[in-house]
């Protein structure tokens, strides 16, 4: 009740911060772009990650504006960047299954790109796997609307939710993040090593780009380099970043 409290009145002064993860090509090491990840500016705790208030926030109606905070946010500091003459990246922003469903989530990122004066084809969403599988006809005119709009939509913890492969050919999607519980004991275990090989397959089969989450080996990398997968993130390569240390990859890159 009274970390609710506290959550009620961090959405009132806007009392998060913006971390980004590098994503990098697999071939060849270069970074493509970064995923935000939100955390809590907690008065006793410190920065409190999303693991720790997101489900709370959906359950009391605030995973709202806190989603569009992100979102101004993230968009902000790409705008920023952008002026400040570094190299154009694209940022993802994780849409909760609650944002995603909301009728006008389309005309919100619009307006956000517009007031940010952002291009559309820097702003990714990543929506889950599970948020995709309900309401079908709702998501589909949302994906489309956000294909129409330039915004880029990938797959979050694929594979983790139960689900038909059919919705992969019926909506219009960009990329397939494989889910980090499939990355974590490969090379080692075969069975995770054949599950992440189908995954990187099918998504080229589908024309859809192929993130590999959570890897933490030089092996790890290097499976994923031999299967072809497009990209990759997580601890082994960039752990999530404030904005000034993600401005230093910025500034690396040729
Ligand atoms: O940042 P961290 O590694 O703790 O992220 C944990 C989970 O929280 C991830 O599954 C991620 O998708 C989710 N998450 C991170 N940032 C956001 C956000 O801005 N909005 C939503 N809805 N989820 C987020
Ligand atoms: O949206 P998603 O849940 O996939 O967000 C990524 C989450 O995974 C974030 O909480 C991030 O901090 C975490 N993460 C990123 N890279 C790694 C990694 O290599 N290992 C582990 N265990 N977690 C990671
Ligand atoms: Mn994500
Ligand atoms: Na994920």
């Amino acid at each position: 009740l009274r970390q609710e409290h506290l959550l009620r009145e961090a959405v009132l002064r806007q009392s998060f911060v913006l971390h980004y993860q590098p994503q990098v090509k697999v071939e060849g090491g270069q970074l493509h772009g970064f995923e935000a990840l939100v955390r809590w500016q907690h008065p006793g705790q410190g920065l409190v990650g999303p693991d720790e208030f997101v489900a709370l926030a959906e359950s009391r109606g605030l995973i709202t504006p806190i989603g569009r905070w992100v979102l101004r946010e993230a968009c902000r500091q790409l705008k920023a960047w952008h002026d400040a003459g570094l190299p154009r990246v694209p940022v993802a922003v994780n849409l909760s299954a609650i944002e995603f469903r909301q009728r006008d989530v389309v005309a919100d990122i619009a307006r956000v790109l517009h007031e940010c004066d952002l291009p559309a084809q820097y702003l990714e969403v990543e929506i889950t796997e599970s948020a995709l599988m309900q309401q079908v006809e709702q998501t589909r005119e949302t994906l489309d609307g956000l294909q129409a709009l330039g915004v880029a939509v990938a797959v979050d913890d694929f594979g983790t939710g139960y689900s038909s492969l059919a919705y992969l050919k019926r909506y219009p999607l960009n990329k397939i993040k494989v889910d980090r519980s499939f990355v974590a004991d490969t090379p080692g275990d075969s069975d995770d090593v054949a599950i992440v090989t189908a995954v990187v397959q099918l998504a080229r089969s589908l024309q859809l780009q192929s993130v590999a989450e959570g890897v933490e080996t030089p092996e790890q990398l290097a499976l994923l380099r031999r299967l072809g997968c497009d990209l990759a993130q997580g601890y082994g390569i960039a752990r999530p970043m404030d904005a000034t240390q993600a401005e230093q990859w910025l500034r690396a890159l040729p």
